[in-house]
C-alpha cells in the first residue's frame, strides 16, 4: 500500500518582517531576530557553514545519530507519529525514519518550498510512509491539526536550533512541545555542549568568511525586501563566546558613524555600535536537563558523539 501525503498550513501571523526589524533596531542594543537569516541565499550560506571544517555541530550530531541509532530507536519506539521541527531534508531525518518506521511523519517548517521538496524526496525513499507536512513557524505557539497517525507522538528537533532561543524562550517552547506530545510522548532534541572557547570561536569565525557572509546577508535581505540602504562594506561580522551567559553572540559592527534608512525610517549608528543578530547557547548535560525539567520533561537518555562535543537528549513527560 502506498502512503498518503498531506499538506496543511497553520494560520500564519501577518508577515512581520518590517515590524520586527524596525522594532529591533529601535532598541538601545539594536537587535535583529535570527529567524530572518534564512532567505534563499541565507539558507544556501547556512548549508555551506554546515560543511565547514571549523563548524563541528552538524558532523558531530550526524556521527552520534549513526553510532547510537539502535538505542535512539529503542527509546523513541517504533510505529508512532514522528513530528520533526524542520523540513526533514537531511540525512539524520532519513536515518531516524528508517530506524523508527513511524506510521506518520510530520515535518513542520517555515519554508513551503523546503517542505514540498523534502516531502517529495521522502516519498521516493519511503513509499509506504504517511507524510503530513505542516507549514508553520514552530517558534510560535503551534496548532498541529488532528493527525491521521496513531501511536506515541515523538518530536524530533535536531541541529541545536534550540540554542538560538534564550533559556526563557526555550523553556516556553519545551512546555508547548510537552503539551503537544502528551503524557505518553517524548522528545529528541539536539543540543550543542559547552566546550573550549577556542573551538567555539573558530566555529563562528571560519577562515573562509562564510559565517561573515551569512551574518551580513541579513542586511542584504533588509535592503532588498524592505527598501533599505544599508552599506554592507560599512558593517563587519563579529562573533565571540560570552562565558558568563554560556553563549556565542553574533553581531554586526558599524565601522563608521553612519545612518541607514528603511522605507521612511532612519537609524543612526555610532562607529563601533553593534546590531546583535544571534545567540547560540551551549548547555552542559545537567544544565539542559534542568531546563527540560522546568518545562515538564524528564531527561531520560542522552547520547554524545565520541569527542563529547554534541548531545542528543531523549526526554519523556515528567
Ligand atoms: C541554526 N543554528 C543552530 C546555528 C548555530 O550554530 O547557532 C546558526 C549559525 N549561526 C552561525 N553559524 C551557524
Amino acid at each position: 500500500m502506498t502512503g498518503r501525503i498531506g499538506f496543511s498550513a497553520s494560520p500564519f501571523p501577518a508577515d512581520g518582517f518590517r515590524e520586527d526589524v524596525i522594532a529591533g533596531l529601535s532598541l538601545p542594543q539594536k537587535t535583529l531576530p535570527p529567524k530572518y537569516f534564512y532567505d534563499a541565499r541565507g539558507s544556501a550560506l547556512f548549508a555551506a557553514i554546515c560543511r565547514l571544517r571549523e563548524y563541528y555541530p552538524t558532523r558531530a550530531e550526524l556521527a552520534l545519530t549513526r553510532a547510537h541509532l539502535a538505542g535512539i530507536a529503542r527509546f523513541a519506539g517504533r510505529g508512532g507519529v514522528l513530528i520533526e521541527y524542520g523540513s526533514g531534508a537531511g540525512v539524520k531525518s532519513r536515518l531516524l525514519i528508517g530506524a523508527l518506521a513511524p506510521s506518520t511523519y510530520v515535518p513542520v517548517d517555515i519554508s513551503r518550498e523546503a517542505l514540498r521538496g523534502a516531502a517529495a524526496a521522502l516519498r521516493r525513499r519511503f513509499p509506504r510512509l504517511d507524510i503530513f507536512a505542516v507549514h508553520a513557524d514552530f517558534s510560535r505557539p503551534l496548532k498541529i491539526p488532528a493527525l491521521p497517525g496513531r501511536g506515541r507522538r515523538v518530536v524530533y528537533f535536531p541541529g541545536s536550533t534550540i540554542g538560538n532561543l534564550t533559556p526563557r524562550e526555550a523553556q516556553a517552547f519545551l512546555r508547548r512541545t510537552r503539551a503537544q506530545v502528551g503524557s505518553r510522548g517524548a522528545m529528541l532534541v539536539g543540543v550543542d555542549l559547552k566546550k573550549d572557547a577556542g573551538v567555539l570561536h573558530a566555529a563562528y569565525n571560519d577562515a573562509k568568511g562564510v559565517t561573515a557572509a551569512f551574518n551580513l546577508n541579513l542586511l542584504n535581505r533588509i535592503n532588498r525586501e524592505l527598501d533599505a540602504d544599508f552599506r554592507l562594506n560599512r558593517f563587519a561580522h563579529y562573533a565571540y563566546y560570552n562565558p558568563t551567559l554560556g553563549r556565542i553572540e553574533m553581531h554586526l559592527v558599524s565601522l563608521a558613524r553612519q545612518q541607514a534608512r528603511i522605507g521612511r525610517t532612519r537609524f543612526e549608528f555610532e562607529a563601533g555600535e553593534t546590531i546583535h543578530t544571534e545567540n547560540s547557547y551551549k548547555y552542559s548535560v545537567a544544565e539542559f536537563r534542568a531546563l527540560a525539567k522546568s518545562a515538564g520533561f524528564r531527561g531520560e537518555k542522552v547520547w554524545l558523539d565520541a569527542r563529547g562535543r554534541f548531545a542528543l537528549h531523549g526526554l519523556t513527560a515528567n
